[in-house]
């Protein structure tokens, strides 16, 4: 088990995260001098915690691009999953071609690859909405447990803000360092303790808030403890979540709604055009 409390972070007598560390989890996409040295911290502690914020990814004139793709897309597209917590449609890249060059991204598949270390290939991408005023919070989870995947070692997920994402918009939280914990079994979205009955020292890890405007984007690692409120506000939250994978992984025989309908047996490479390599995307 990793031991949380040898986390460095310090929090101000507010609770807050010191600003100067708040900060090490937040980056620019272009760092304007000492660039690669930037990179390098930038990956360090992605590897380190677990997560990290890329601040313009897209331009604002971009992201509304996109989000006006996905506000057409819903109004014509029944969702995967409609509850209370959020409004998911899985791999909107398959029918929507807006939509389609956001999830193949070439610099945005890179940023994930740099941090990963590994060579990736697309898993599915996922427009998640939290509708105005009627959602609940997506409680605290790692994704890793939810994938059919064998020999994944390196998981990580883009999630990008088409709009302004403030806390009250329903941004996400994540467990600094909880990447480190391995084999954790599936819990529920809508569990409030679901993982920390399993792993009950996360319930004491720092957590550490992520607002986002549109553009910026945020990278955790599958396993990775993450949480995002519920919308209070009078805007939907609007995010694509973009899911890479080591291109390596295997099909564990699990189940899932994007492998479903393939005639996939335990053990076989996750390949073909539902998977692109990130190397063959257009940079
Ligand atoms: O958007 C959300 O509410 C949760 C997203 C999430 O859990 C994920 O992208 O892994």
């Amino acid at each position: 088990m990793y031991p949380v409390s040898a986390l460095a972070l310090n929090f101000d007598s507010a609770g807050r995260l010191a600003e100067a560390e708040a900060a090490a989890f937040d980056v620019a996409a272009e760092p304007a001098g000492g660039a690669r040295d930037a990179a390098c911290a930038a990956t360090e502690q992605y590897r380190r915690y677990g997560f990290l914020k890329v601040r313009g990814v897209l331009s604002e004139q971009q992201a509304a691009y996109f989000r006006d793709a996905a506000v057409a897309f819903r109004e014509r597209t029944p969702s995967y999953r409609k509850d209370a917590i959020l409004d998911q449609h899985v791999n909107v890249w398959r029918s929507d071609d807006v939509l389609r060059r956001l999830t193949l991204n070439g610099r945005i598949a890179a940023i994930a690859q740099r941090l990963a270390g590994v060579a990736l290939r697309l898993w599915h991408d996922q427009l998640l909405v939290k509708t105005a005023g009627d959602s609940r919070a997506t409680e605290f989870h790692q994704d890793q447990p939810y994938w059919p995947h064998a020999g994944a070692s390196q998981p990580i997920t883009a999630w990008i803000a088409l709009v302004d994402v403030p806390v009250e918009r329903g941004c996400m939280s994540f467990l600094p360092g909880s990447h480190r914990q391995r084999d954790v079994p599936r819990h529920e979205l809508d569990q409030q303790c679901g993982l920390f009955e399993l792993v009950p020292e996360l319930e004491w890890a720092p957590r550490v808030t992520l607002p986002l405007r549109a553009g910026d984007c945020t990278f955790h690692h599958g396993r990775t403890a993450h949480f995002a409120g519920p919308n209070l506000t009078g805007e939907d939250r609007i995010a694509q979540g973009i899911i890479y994978t080591d291109a390596a992984t295997r099909f564990s025989g699990g189940r899932h709604v994007v492998t479903k309908s393939l005639e996939l047996q335990p053990g076989d490479p996750l390949e073909g055009e539902l998977f692109p390599l990130v190397s063959s995307l257009p940079g």
